[in-house]
């Protein structure tokens, strides 16, 4: 268990389109993880092609990445606790008709081919895309109490 683990989640273009960004944020926020970087960027396929290597024979592929290329995502890195466990279970399954209610797939989506959002499975995944998507200088270190406006 490692308090300070990250892990990488991407509102993907449906989400975008749908104005559900702010509802994600506010539910990773709820649980109680801290935002360590944020940034609104329209993604070009190499980046994608890297980011979704591991399925690249996959059937599905070419969908997959046009569907992810068709719009501008909200990547975004939060750290706590188990970040990268607790945030799938947050996401729900990779199908959304598996996914239960209360989780963001089980209540924002139903398609596979349009589930909203991504979230790291692993840490080394995680540890990668963070490394893919955002500079180390975009990480931001900061500390909650600093300030003492939050008991
Ligand atoms: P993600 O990487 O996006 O968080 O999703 P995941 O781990 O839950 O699922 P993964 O197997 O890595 O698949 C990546 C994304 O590909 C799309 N997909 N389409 N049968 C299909 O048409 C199919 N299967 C997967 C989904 O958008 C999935 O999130």
């Amino acid at each position: 268990m490692n308090n300070q683990e990250r892990t990488f989640i991407m509102v993907k273009p449906d989400g975008v389109q749908r104005r559900l960004v702010g509802k994600i944020i506010q539910r990773f926020e709820d649980r109680g993880f801290k935002l360590v970087a944020l940034k609104f960027v329209a993604p070009d396929q190499g980046l994608l092609t890297q980011h979704y290597a591991d399925l690249k024979e996959r059937p599905f592929f070419p969908s997959l990445l046009k569907y992810v290329s068709s719009g501008p995502v909200a990547a975004m890195v939060w750290e706590g606790k188990d970040a990268v466990k607790t945030g799938r279970v947050m996401l729900g399954e990779t199908n959304p008709l598996a996914s239960k209610p209360g989780t963001i797939r089980g209540d924002f989506a139903i398609d596979v081919g349009r589930n909203v959002i991504h979230g790291s499975d692993s840490v080394e995944s995680a540890n990668r895309e963070i490394g893919l998507w955002f500079q180390p200088q975009e990480l931001v270190n900061w500390n909650t109490n600093d300030h003492g406006w939050v008991y």
